[in-house]
């Protein structure tokens, strides 16, 4: 997966000689109504492609969206694999129900299949995302009925449902998830039948691995339990879609003129509170790039994601940002999930099977696991998805891999990847002689120098205030004679729903709504024009 990184070789010449010329959007021209505010967007992902769409919609036409890779999308990436398409990223909507607007457009657009659209599906509920009954595989390769362990991942859905019930008022602040659910494990495990303990233990630090990929983390002791129930799950069963989730933002953008993305600016300081002059007009806020391009605006918005912020808050705006907005970046947790997608020769699985999930014999969740990367980072695999039509005609699996073994799987060459899968394949199968992969593709999100990890999650320490705080637009004094300079978005602002594309969404829509707000003659000039 190449990453497009913006700057050539001559950038610095071309710097000296034009630098001082500063890129102009035509000033904002708010009394006759022609263009609109000038508004950038940081990011073309899904809340910036998002943002900018609903702006536009409503009449505003003074808008550009700065992206620093060279394509638009972000976490949404969908790629050529074997005999289809993976998802580098995103891969189901998560709850496609009336409620959620990425299934609301994907349906308007006619991007799912006709089973998504059933009511019953709609309907559907699930207490925890989103995988069913799997096919058990063990280290000795032994194939184990999921039925053995039917028991135990109702208790395991019953705890993580519990967990959701939680709040400041019955809860420590230093809480985690692992805490809780490993005082679940330990009281219940008490009832099991000795002989069944041990592969319980195991099969259970298996599902920790998966949940651990679910909510993004190293382990479940970073994420906070009192506001665990905040993330809210949508009625719906998961869906994907079969042209690639890339084809929602692509089927957005259709609704916005070319010229208004701009790939390969990254963006290296958001000037605001300033008086920066374009002719006549002055403007609050001024942006730079990396390759010396300037712009000036009226408002930002800014959706870079979170891990991004980690690095870079505090040089990324000047005057720096408010003590609750750095507070929130800090505490707030991010962290990885990366995708191995592995392409065989022939199935080594039953034909209606569509998860592996993988027993490392020998483990436990109340067990620390011994701290040895090099020799235990595939250890952390929780399983294997099996990629179906119609994204995916060749035979295709998808492992799933958080944490730190995941960021140190980062830095491991292709062939050492693919060779230790192999080993890790044949040992679950307990078939020395499987070939190996023909092909294999992975993510590397971490290094990803403009995401840094994969999506957010309310760590220990942190809580849903901090969301809200990381939300709240720039400048704090709401009765500034500049109001709303610099507005935030992604997927980490979103309290009820962030680490998903639909939270994503809703929260570029959020910020667009917040300007369309502050000059209601825009749209209503934009509706009347409809009519
Ligand atoms: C979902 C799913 N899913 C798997 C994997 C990943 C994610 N998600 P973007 O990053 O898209 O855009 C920002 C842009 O800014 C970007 O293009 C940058 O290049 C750009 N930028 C940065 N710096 C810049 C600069 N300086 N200048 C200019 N531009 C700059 N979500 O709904 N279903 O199946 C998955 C999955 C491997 C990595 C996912 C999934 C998360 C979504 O992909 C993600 O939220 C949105 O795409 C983000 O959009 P955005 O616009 O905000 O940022 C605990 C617990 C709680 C419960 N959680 C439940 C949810 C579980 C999530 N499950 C995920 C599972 C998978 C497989």
């Amino acid at each position: 997966m190449q990453i497009i990184k913006a700057g050539v070789k001559l950038l610095p010449l071309l710097i000296a000689l034009f630098g001082h010329l500063v890129l102009q959007i035509p000033a904002q021209e708010e009394e006759n109504g022609s263009h609109g505010p000038a508004i950038l967007v940081i990011g073309a992902g899904i809340s910036g492609i998002g943002a900018a769409e609903k702006l536009h919609q409503n009449g505003f036409r003074n808008i550009k969206v700065l992206e620093a890779t060279g394509r638009t999308g972000g976490r949404i990436w969908t790629q050529k694999f074997a005999k289809g398409l993976a998802e580098v990223g995103a891969q189901w909507i998560h709850g496609p129900s009336p409620q959620n607007p990425v299934f609301g457009l994907a349906s308007r657009y006619n991007l799912l299949q006709p089973d998504a659209l059933l009511e019953e599906n709609q309907k559907f509920y699930l207490k925890s995302l989103p995988y069913g009954a799997p096919d058990v595989y063990s280290s000795s390769g032994k194939k184990i009925s999921s039925e053995k362990f039917m028991k135990v991942l109702d208790m395991y859905m019953d705890w993580l449902e519990k967990a959701a019930t939680f709040t400041n008022d019955n809860c420590s602040s230093d809480a985690s998830v692992g805490s809780f659910l490993r005082e679940e494990i330990t009281h219940r495990s008490q009832e099991w039948e000795k002989t069944m303990v041990g592969t319980y233990m195991a099969f259970l630090k298996g599902m920790l691995n998966v949940e651990d990929s679910i909510s993004g983390t190293h382990t479940q002791d970073h994420v906070a339990l009192c506001p665990f129930g905040e993330s809210t799950i949508l009625p719906g069963r998961d869906c994907t879609f079969p042209m690639g989730y890339e084809s929602l933002v692509n089927r957005m953008k259709e609704n916005l003129p070319d010229d208004i993305i701009k790939l390969n600016k990254v963006v290296k300081t958001i000037k605001w509170n300033g008086s920066f002059k374009d002719g006549d007009t002055v403007y609050p806020v001024e942006v730079q790039c990396e390759d010396g391009d300037t712009f000036v605006a009226d408002h930002v918005i800014v959706t870079v994601p979170l891990g991004f912020l980690k690095k870079r808050a505090e040089d990324f705006f000047s005057p720096s940002l408010p003590a609750s907005k750095l507070h929130a970046i800090k505490s707030l947790g991010f962290g990885t999930n990366n995708k191995i997608f592995l392409e065989l020769e022939e199935p080594f699985w039953e034909p209606n099977n569509t998860i592996i999930q993988l027993i490392w014999e020998g483990t436990s969740p109340l067990v620390e696991p011994e701290k040895d990367l090099q020799k235990n980072w595939m250890k952390k695999l929780g399983g294997f998805l099996v990629l179906e039509r119609p994204q995916q005609l060749g035979h295709v699996i998808c492992a799933f891999i958080p944490g730190e073994e995941s960021e140190y799987m980062e830095t491991l060459s292709d062939k050492e990847v693919l060779s230790t899968m192999t080993t890790l394949l044949r040992q679950f199968t307990g078939n020395p002689n499987l070939l190996p992969p023909i092909s294999m593709m992975r993510s590397k999100w971490h290094s990803h120098p403009y995401t840094a990890g994969s999506y957010s999650h309310v760590a220990v320490g942190s809580s849903g205030i901090d969301i809200d705080n990381l939300a709240e637009p720039l400048p704090e004094d709401k009765e500034s004679v500049k109001p709303l300079q610099v507005l935030f978005a992604g997927e980490a602002t979103e309290r009820n729903f962030h680490s998903t594309t639909h939270g994503a969404l809703m929260s570029g829509r959020r910020e667009a709504l917040r300007l369309i707000d502050r000059y209601p003659h825009i749209a209503a000039d934009a509706s009347k024009a409809k009519i």
